[in-house]
């Protein structure tokens, strides 16, 4: 038999329509949502969280690294907290969903125990952690990597966008740069939810994901220098052609890559080309790469052949190439008792599941640094995100709300 707490239910409709308004700010013609870190939709949609926060009692407080939190106080408020949260910011064309639900969702959980008058023991704390993305400024999950350690606060601080403009600047003209120090609070537990943003539950046909943690990322500038020359007169074999020296690279890599695993990943999302002219061979070309893997011996093999076939490249080509790590995110493996919290929760309400890693970065692996953590995955269309066509099920939605709720009352003690 159900104890009180764990017959709460959240509602489906009101997280729904949040979502759907929360969409609105950044919306793009084709559906999508663009509210890069940062940027005034990114304030927009602070200030409407804001607002829903304070309708409902909670405190809010914003550190020195814009990062959010709203706190519901409990009972025991010398309690260390139970937190839940994600990220407002979307790629340049992302969708309704990715990072916004895990927001939302931990709202709802919020409003659903100020409906029903419920107290619990611990303090909860929502969070929307600044510029999770890493699509305005490098690296990702930047907020919470300050928070939990991983960088100083001057490096988060002078992070620039392609227009040289700074985190710290930034955080200052959109009115979050905040007083508090970006560092860790007591917590007791932490849970995200997050779409998927792969095909795995909808595949399997699967509700919930039990996310028992996430795979390593690491992120490069690989600079390939030429010489500049005449797009007519000089002859191919006279030149020193960095998109020559690009392609080999690429072709080399994506082989190697694919053939070494079905977990790597490779990545190039971002090019450029200096000085940028059509009928000047190129001076410069800088490649924005994204390497993954689950495994911390499978990640550093993929760092490895990057530099070994740069180097090989180098000499049948005679273009310098540079390698430079930008951003170097390990594996990460959660907590087990968060995890089987996530699990037991979907077991009981009786939605199918499955456990599973993240291939997608979160927030939730710098808040791992000092808190046990674990995500709740729903599945998203065709597996589809950091896409403007990005959806979900609303009943899909409801029921990783769900989850979260049970998972964080249990952490709570209700
Ligand atoms: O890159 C990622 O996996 C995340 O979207 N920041
Ligand atoms: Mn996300
Ligand atoms: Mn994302
Ligand atoms: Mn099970």
């Amino acid at each position: 038999m159900e104890n009180p707490a764990q017959q709460l239910r959240v509602d489906g409709a009101r997280l729904w329509r949040s979502l759907m308004a929360m969409a609105e700010i950044g919306a793009t013609p084709a559906g999508g949502c663009n509210r890069q870190a940062l940027t005034d939709e990114d304030r927009e949609g602070r200030d409407l969280f804001v607002r829903w926060c304070r309708e409902i009692g909670c405190e809010i407080r914003v550190d020195r690294m814009g990062n959010l939190f709203a706190r519901r106080p409990g009972i025991d408020n010398s309690l260390p907290a139970v937190m839940t949260g994600s990220h407002l910011d979307t790629q340049p064309t992302g969708g309704k969903f990715d990072g916004v639900y895990g927001v939302l969702a931990g709202l709802e959980v919020l409003r659903t125990l100020e409906g029903k008058g419920v107290r619990t023991r611990a303090p909860l704390e929502l969070v929307v952690w600044t510029n999770e993305e890493g699509a305005r400024f490098s690296p990702a999950m930047v907020g919470s990597g300050v928070w939990a350690g991983e960088f100083s606060l001057e490096y988060g601080h002078s992070r620039r966008d392609k227009a040289g403009k700074s985190i710290g600047e930034e955080l200052a003209r959109i009115g979050y740069l905040g007083s508090e120090p970006a560092q860790p609070t007591q917590i007791k537990a932490a849970f995200e939810a997050h779409i998927e943003q792969g095909p795995v539950l909808e595949k399997q046909n699967q509700v919930i994901g039990v996310v028992t943690g996430v795979q390593g990322i690491r992120w490069y500038d690989v600079t390939f220098s030429g010489t500049p020359c005449h797009a007519g007169p000089t002859p191919m074999e006279d030149r020193r052609d960095p998109v020559q020296a690009l392609s080999g690279l690429c072709e080399r890599l994506y082989a190697e890559v694919k053939a070494y695993s079905g977990d790597a990943r490779i990545t190039c999302g971002d090019l450029r080309a200096e000085p940028g002219s059509r009928n000047t061979v190129p001076e410069k070309v800088v490649l924005a790469l994204d390497l993954r893997h689950p495994a911390p011996e499978g990640l550093a093999h993929l760092h490895r052949t990057l530099y070994r076939l740069a180097a090989q490249v180098q000499e049948a080509t005679g273009v310098a190439i540079t390698v430079r790590e930008e951003w170097h995110s390990p594996p990460v493996a959660f907590d087990k008792d968060c995890i089987e919290a996530v699990h037991s929760a979907a077991q009981r309400l009786g939605y199918s599941h499955r456990r599973m890693v993240s291939g997608a970065g979160h927030d939730a692996v710098y808040v791992s640094r000092v808190a046990p953590v674990s995500m709740i995955f729903v599945p998203c269309a065709g597996g589809l995100s950091h896409n403007e066509a990005e959806s979900a099920e609303p009943a899909h939605l409801e029921a990783g709300c769900n989850v979260l709720l049970q998972a964080m009352l249990a952490s709570a003690e209700l």
